[in-house]
């Protein structure tokens, strides 16, 4: 059963703001440079490359609190969002690739001028669903959530380069899955807000099957809201995915990593991906890196319809004698 055709529109955002280390800013061009165009395409889908968005320079960018560099995540997401915006209107899914994971604000924001109401999967080792408030770092790329749900709208500042932005995504339409770093502030906001979660306890308990089986029965239990599945390569365990800012231990296999992209295919429902935090610079080896960008390949892939099997023809003929 060869799959439906993907048409997939891909953006690239280097951009490394919303963290202090430098490096995933390189991100999209290393994905690229490992194959993904040529790979997607193989496995049967239309491919669009949009190339990467153009961030401004931002000068004199103090904190403001807690919050560091704020007028240039500001300002990056906002080009970001008109960026996933137009991919979207053009008809295809779209792939973001970080860059930092706090481009989600962009991407997600994009992907809701186009599509009104989303359900958003967030695969991360962290929630990040910090407010500026909470924050133990300052770092956005650990706050994204905390400025795109409606009910966390009156605990977020006003931050500059921040007004073209508000709240689109529901607490009852995100799923997490791959927790295992979550701060004591972000364990209450989860909390208070019931936000549905699979911490790698509830993997090892229930099995990705059964984590994929009923994540999707509860995004889909009212009504069948396309899907934005944000990325973080950090879901998977680092043995796998090492050359990424934030490593925690204890994550995603590589096949639980991949099945959550090929079981979010199977729904048909699947609108927009982020891949971020990909750092080529916190590889310690070559290899670290290499395998780090090939999952990131292998998750996009999965995404778009890869069988482990082999994406086969149904109509070979077995040669005769
Ligand atoms: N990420 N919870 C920590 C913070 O700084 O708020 C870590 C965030 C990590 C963010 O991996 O995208
Ligand atoms: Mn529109
Ligand atoms: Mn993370
Ligand atoms: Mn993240």
């Amino acid at each position: 059963k060869r799959s439906h055709h993907h048409s997939v529109g891909i953006i690239g955002a280097p951009f490394s703001k919303g963290q202090p280390r430098d490096g995933v800013e390189k991100g999209p061009d290393l994905i690229r440079s490992a194959g993904l165009v040529e790979k997607l395409r193989a496995q049967g889908c239309a491919v669009k490359d949009y190339g990467n968005v153009t961030f401004e320079e931002v000068a004199n960018d103090e904190p403001i609190g807690n919050v560091k560099r704020p007028r240039a995540v500001g300002s990056a997401n906002q080009r970001l969002s008109a960026a996933v915006h137009a991919v979207k209107n053009d008809g295809y899914t779209c792939v973001m690739l970080g860059g930092d994971h706090s481009l989600a604000i962009g991407s997600i924001q994009g992907h809701a001028a186009a599509k009104k109401d989303l359900s958003v999967v967030w695969v991360d080792a962290h929630a990040d669903i910090n407010t500026p408030l909470t924050s133990p770092t300052g770092n956005i790329h650990g706050q994204p959530m905390s400025y795109l749900i409606h009910e966390l709208h009156s605990k977020i500042p006003v931050l500059p380069n921040f007004s073209w932005m508000k709240p689109c995504v529901s607490a009852k339409d995100i799923v997490y899955i791959g927790l295992r770093d979550v701060d004591p502030e972000e364990h209450h906001i989860l909390t208070l807000l019931g936000i549905k979660g699979y911490s790698m306890t509830e993997v090892d308990r229930l099995g990705i099957s059964k984590v994929m089986e009923e994540t999707c029965d509860y995004i889909f239990s009212k009504v069948k809201k396309p899907i934005h599945l944000s990325y973080d390569i950090d879901a998977l365990d680092p043995s796998i995915s090492p050359a990424t800012g934030t490593p925690v231990v204890g994550g995603l296999t590589y096949r639980e990593g991949v099945y959550i992209t090929e079981h979010i295919c199977q729904t048909g429902m699947l609108s927009a991906v982020d891949m971020v935090e990909v750092n080529p610079k916190r590889g310690k080896t070559e290899d670290e890196i290499i395998s780090t960008v090939n999952a990131a390949v292998d998750l996009i892939r999965g995404c778009f319809g890869r069988l482990r099997e082999g994406n086969h023809p149904a109509d070979y003929k077995m040669p005769l004698p």
